[in-house]
């Protein structure tokens, strides 16, 4: 290779990646000492790690969906607090963006045993780890406990997730109480774009709208929901009211907040849910979106309190298009008035393949 080629690729031999899925997405996962420490580099590299922009996809590891052109970048952590920090990055589709601004519960749940495949994180001497992860994406410390039998991680297990085919080891995420209130505005409900809506962050800024209120059931296909321009642009005009509220500023380029739409339960469950990520709508949801939705249902006056079969117990079945998203979210309002709500979900992950990942040249 020519000096001139050399700079072009700027790693002409490659960079170690492992690919995993986390719940219901899937992603590139790297140390950080294996990543440039400079942002702008970084967010190039991973452009060219997943072959973006352009719909498919095809020259790179994503899979042509924001729930597929994810990357994580993950270290042992500085803080006391926590043993591993973990980076998420959203990498655009078609577009050259890569996000910083949200983290992601369901490549969360990938981490742990990520950091003990590469000796990030000793594994637990019963057969179980727990690992404390800094979210650095957000502020937050989440706790992750995965399998692993003989010192290593283990994905196999008899636990089945809603959009993912077959089964694998549980994995139990916890998020604390600690973060902030709930209703970042304080309000219960506000109006936004003409339309009432609920804003509500446990672990996820999220917007909550009635389906109805927008012209839709909330019972259509993800697709159809996509192809309908005037509740996309009803569902964006929301957004980015909303993205101030939460202290996000200017969220025309961002992946949050998310807006889902509420619609009574049809399968026995909480409440039925279709989530704008925001520019497609999930597959299925987050789970840290799911945590918001059911934290925010929960407050009496807000948007979905209504809609919801609320449990007696903190266990809600949230529904969404590929079927049911089970969260054990508490919720209490303390003394000073605001509202505050932790979560536990469980979820699965899997190794796909470990190895080196080469750069599309840069242009
Ligand atoms: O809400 C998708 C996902 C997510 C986010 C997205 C998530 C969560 O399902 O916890 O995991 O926000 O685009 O991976």
């Amino acid at each position: 290779m020519g000096a001139d080629e050399t700079a072009r690729s700027a790693h002409p031999e490659g960079i170690r990646c492992m690919l995993l899925r986390g719940g219901t997405s899937k992603g590139a996962f790297f140390l950080a000492s294996d990543v440039p420490a400079d942002p702008e580099e970084r967010d190039d590299l991973m452009l060219r790690l997943l072959g973006s922009p352009d719909p498919r996809q095809i020259d790179g590891l994503g899979g042509g969906h924001p729930l597929t052109s994810k990357a994580a970048i993950v270290s042992v952590s500085e803080d006391r607090d926590a043993d591993l920090d973990y980076l998420f990055l959203q990498v655009g589709v078609d577009r050259a963006t890569v996000g910083a601004a949200q983290t992601c519960g369901n490549l969360l749940a990938a981490v742990g045993p990520f950091a003990v495949e590469r000796g990030l994180l000793p594994a637990g001497v019963d057969g179980m780890t727990t690992a404390r992860i800094r979210l650095r994406n957000t502020g937050g410390v989440a706790t992750a406990t995965f399998a692993t039998p003989a010192g290593i991680s283990d994905y196999d297990g008899d636990v089945a997730i809603d959009g993912v085919p077959g089964t694998a080891g549980a994995i139990e995420l916890r998020l604390g109480a600690g973060a902030g209130p709930v209703l970042p505005t304080g309000l219960a409900a506000q109006e936004l774009a003409g339309r009432r809506v609920t804003l509500v962050d446990n672990g996820m800024p999220v917007v909550l709208v009635d389906a109805a209120s927008l012209g839709v059931s909330g019972d259509e296909d993800p697709g159809a929901l996509e192809a309908d321009a005037r509740l996309c642009a009803a569902v964006e005009e929301i957004r980015r009211e909303a993205g101030p509220l939460f202290g996000l500023g200017d969220v025309r380029e961002q992946t949050v907040p998310k807006v889902v739409l509420l619609s009574p339960p049809r399968h026995g469950g909480t409440i039925s849910t279709q989530a704008f990520i925001p520019f497609r709508v999930h597959a299925s949801i987050g789970v840290l979106m799911a945590a918001s939705v059911a934290a925010g249902i929960r407050i009496p006056g807000a948007v979905g309190h209504d809609l919801a079969r609320l449990p007696a117990g903190p266990e809600h079945d949230i529904e969404h298009p590929a079927g049911v998203l089970r969260t054990r979210v508490d919720v209490s309002r303390g003394d000073d008035g605001a509202w505050r709500a932790s979560s536990r979900s469980m979820r699965t992950a899997r190794k796909i393949f470990d190895g080196i990942v080469f750069p599309r040249p840069r242009r």
